[in-house]
């Protein structure tokens, strides 16, 4: 059959869905080349006149009946429709069986199979796949599953209400839209755990792994804890199944999915020991595991009507993981860390072709709009509600969403009701931060004339794909103003720009203050504060707030490296003396210090430069920075060997902040070292590595400095049988390699038969690695760019999702040089013009070709 043409999907184009399902039956009979699925749903019209509509694709159907009537029907390739005047007047009884070949799903959407085990990828609409089905989120229903398979372990939504060799049954009493629907049969293994609610319920914990991990699940487990004693503490969210599984699958296209009382997650999400997991992962696994069972409120309980509203749970849900990590761990540090990704992902994405609202009004595929701008800026349109209506309206707006909405399939409109009903602020202005793209620009002038100090702000947002007109937005910038000798003489302020421009008045103070601007990085916008070096290195010295006083070090740092590109000066003195003062002050958290002292990274300086309106040359970037680290790993190299000495830690390994905040500094320290001792000390940090942490850091030093041939070696052959690890081993290489080094070494690496690249985690490790390596990637010959694409036209046929989303590699094309544009779009061309290109990869490719 012939596929229809991919369609644009409309948010004005909503209508609600016909009918209502009371109840859903289904029975899996597993078997790899074909599985068979039985339904039955009864349906009950809402509305006269109305056809039934069933979403199915790839499904052989062996029989469908109503009311017990066989029917004849043909599906074509998106699913079936029963005309009304072939269906009853009342409720119905729908009732099907399909066949579906598990081992042939390469996509890893819908049942698949990975590593000998069956599991499923429901979210968006992976359901259709399973059977025919209204799947869209707006339709919900209690699940009743039976698992036949001849597998040990077989598992479904909800609790178990009985089983025996063979099978299983399952029952979920909270109704839940499809995407929510999971399934798992294997050969697992537990690692358990129980939690007795605040009310009293008490909750069987599982961690499902494949046998001889189980080893590696007591952190997955422990966070999982955590998780669900802060949801109780902080939000007043109790869980509610006697059951909370979380399965750990090897092939999965994205990080984990939160279906209800069956999490599936990513493994290199769940196993964690010290000798394989870097601290990184460990604080990764803390967050994605609190993220996924955080969504049992914020998007289970109270779902999406459609997907436009992914932001609604998935911005919420960012929201809440990174408060979480923040209590755990260091809020300072978390803010830091979190703007460092929303610059680096979603500030580039609004930037460029592929920049859309936080709430999209268009679509063709959904899975290419799980992006950066829905989470990480979805997340700050939270904090900065939040900031606007203080901590206690928050928790009032909450309280009532909850209230309000459990149970339901709300929409942007519900949320922002509950905050303007519970505060009785007006949010119309705010709702654009919605409904618009792109990245603010706020500019800040100061003026200081008889004891009154003005400042005076402006916003911008520029035009983005297919919205060349914008209006202002309400934007909350948090200020303090410090006086001379450093105290604070005005605390934390929340200034509400509403205009494109507005004055803020400060009087009575006694000499001209220094202004800290966007405290804990207050909106998500690019600010244009002229400063020059010495008020920003006062900043870095004084401040209270710890964001600006770091984002004062790197706003330092990225002046002193612009100019190092395009003029070829010297690192000036003053910076590097302040990061001299970071270095040596010991009051300061280590992982602040190692923060503050990493340099800004050369994708960032490509877009600082293209902003500034010039062509950033990524090989100048790249030898910039190289001189900008030996400058100032010669002037501090008196301190580091002591330093990185003092940092050594004995005793057993601890995976807490205060233990990886020391080994973040002293793998710092270890890099600027590596810088001028020729790999000495990276050599002694390999020899006396115990952790995964500090093997890898010394392992990139080594590559840098040329080295580190033997140690490679030895390290595969240690690991050779270790999946997560070795992804490491790839993309350290590559991540490495010296810019006109990258694209061979990726070459190389992808020809080994240790290269499995329909496993999404592998060949993100390869390609991927290769994709950030930014003077690599965008060598002048256009290698990179060739090699990229060609591995693009391969995956596309077997997995559409990750070949997609690994295609927002070209999606900065507009910052570089003639040449370098032309041999992107050539790639970008030839992807498009690839005979059954994916409906995912020529959305993209379209919307970056423009
Ligand atoms: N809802 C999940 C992310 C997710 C989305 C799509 C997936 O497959 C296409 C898988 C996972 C989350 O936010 O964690
Ligand atoms: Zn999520």
């Amino acid at each position: 059959m012939q596929d229809a043409a991919p369609q644009t999907i409309h948010l004005a184009d909503y209508r609600p869905y016909p009918f209502r399902l009371d109840e859903v039956d289904l029975t899996f009979r597993l078997a790899p080349g074909a599985t068979r699925v039985l339904s039955r749903i009864r349906f009950v019209p809402l509305e006269a006149g109305a056809d039934l509509w069933l979403d199915g694709e790839g499904l052989r159907l062996i029989s469908a009946r109503i009311d017990g009537t066989a029917l004849a029907i043909s599906p074509d390739s998106t699913g079936l429709r029963i005309p009304a005047t072939a269906l009853p007047s009342g409720p119905f009884l729908w009732e099907a069986e399909v066949e579906i070949a598990p081992q042939a799903n390469t996509a890893l959407e819908g049942l698949y199979m990975s590593g000998g085990m069956y599991c499923t990828q429901c979210e968006a609409e992976g359901f259709r796949k399973i059977t025919f089905y209204p799947d869209r989120p707006d339709v919900m229903a209690p699940f009743r599953v039976r698992v036949e398979g001849d597998m040990p372990v077989l598992l479904s939504n909800g609790n178990l209400l009985a089983e025996g060799p063979g099978w299983a049954d399952w029952f979920d009493p909270w109704p839940k839209p499809a995407y929510l629907f999971a399934l798992v049969a294997g050969d697992l293994r537990a690692h358990s755990g129980r939690f007795t609610t605040r009310s009293g319920r008490d909750v069987a914990l599982n961690i499902w792994v494949r046998p001889g991990d189980e080893g590696r699940c007591d952190w997955a487990l422990q966070s999982l804890i955590r998780s669900m004693e802060w949801d109780e503490q902080v939000y007043g969210r109790e869980y509610d199944l006697d059951i909370f599984n979380i399965v750990a699958v090897d092939d999965f296209n994205m990080g984990a999915m939160e279906n209800k009382g069956l999490n599936i997650f990513n493994s290199k999400l769940v196993l964690a020991s010290p000798e394989t997991a870097t601290d990184t992962d460990y604080e990764r696994i803390e967050a994605v595991i609190a993220h996924e069972y955080f969504h049992n409120w914020t998007g289970n309980r109270i779902t999406c009507r459609d997907w436009f509203q992914l932001c609604l749970k998935e911005g919420l849900t960012v929201y809440r993981d990174q408060q979480f990590t923040g209590d755990m761990r260091s809020h300072a540090v978390k803010r830091i860390e979190d703007v460092l990704v929303l610059r680096a992902r979603q500030f580039r994405e609004d930037a460029g072709p592929l920049a859309h609202p936080v709430r999209p009004e268009s679509f063709v595929e959904i899975n290419n709009f799980y992006t950066a701008t829905v989470y990480e800026k979805g997340a700050e349109l939270i904090g900065m509600l939040r900031r606007l209506v203080g901590n206690e309206g928050y928790a009032r707006a909450l309280d009532l969403y909850f209230s309000r909405h459990d149970g339901q399939a709300c929409t942007i409109e519900d949320w922002l009701k509950v905050f303007e009903d519970a505060t009785g602020r007006d949010l119309t202005q705010f709702k654009r931060w919605y409904e618009q793209a792109g990245t603010p620009r706020v500019s800040v002038r100061e003026d200081w004339r008889d004891g009154r100090f003005t400042l005076t702000l402006s916003q911008h947002l520029p035009a983005t794909p297919g919205q060349p007109e914008k209006r202002p937005l309400h934007i909350p910038v948090a200020v303090g103003l410090l006086g001379p000798n450093g105290d604070e003489v005005v605390p934390t302020t929340i200034l509400e720009l509403t205009e494109v421009e507005q004055q803020f008045v400060f009087d009575g103070l006694a000499a001209r203050p220094i202004p800290s601007i966007l405290r804990d990085f207050s909106a998500p916008v690019i600010l244009d504060h002229p400063q020059d070096d010495a008020a920003r290195a006062f900043v870095l010295a004084h401040d209270t707030d710890p964001f600006t006083r770091w984002e004062a070090g790197r706003a330092l740092s990225k002046q002193v490296l612009a100019r190092m590109i395009t003029e070829g000066t010297s690192p000036a003195a003053d910076w590097l003396d302040g990061m001299a003062r970071v270095l040596r002050d010991d009051t300061l958290d280590p992982a602040f210090r190692a923060l503050a002292l990493r340099l800004p990274g050369e994708d960032d300086m490509a877009q600082t430069l293209h902003d500034a309106g010039l062509v950033p040359d990524p090989d100048r970037i790249h030898r910039a920075r190289t001189r900008m680290a030996e400058t100032l790993a010669r002037h501090l190299s008196a301190d580091l060997p002591s330093l990185w000495a003092s940092l050594r830690q004995s005793g057993p390994f601890s995976p807490t902040a205060e233990a990886a905040g020391a080994r973040a500094l002293r793998n710092t320290v270890l890099a600027l070292l590596n810088r001028i001792d020729d790999g000495r000390h990276a050599a002694a940090a390999w020899a006396e590595a115990s952790t995964m942490t500090d093997r890898i850091a010394a392992l990139g030093c080594l590559i840098e400095s040329g080295r580190g041939t033997a140690e490679l070696a030895e390290f595969a052959s240690q690991w050779a049988h270790d999946r997560l690890v070795m992804d490491k081993w790839f993309a350290v290489q590559i991540s490495h390699a010296k810019p006109d080094l990258a694209v061979e070494t990726t070459a190389r690496l992808a020809s080994r038969p240790d290269f499995d690249w329909k496993n999404p985690n592998r060949f993100r490790a390869v390609i991927g690695a290769l994709a950030a390596n930014h003077a690599g990637f965008h060598q002048g010959d256009g290698s990179g760019y060739r090699l990229v694409a060609d591995w693009l036209i391969r995956l596309d046929p077997v997995n559409p999702q990750t070949a997609a989303r690994m295609s927002t590699a070209f999606e900065t094309l507009a910052r570089y040089d003639a040449d370098r544009q032309d041999l992107i779009r050539e790639e970008l061309a030839r992807l498009q013009v690839t005979p059954g290109l994916s409906r995912d990869l020529s959305e993209m490719t379209a919307r970056m070709l423009g």
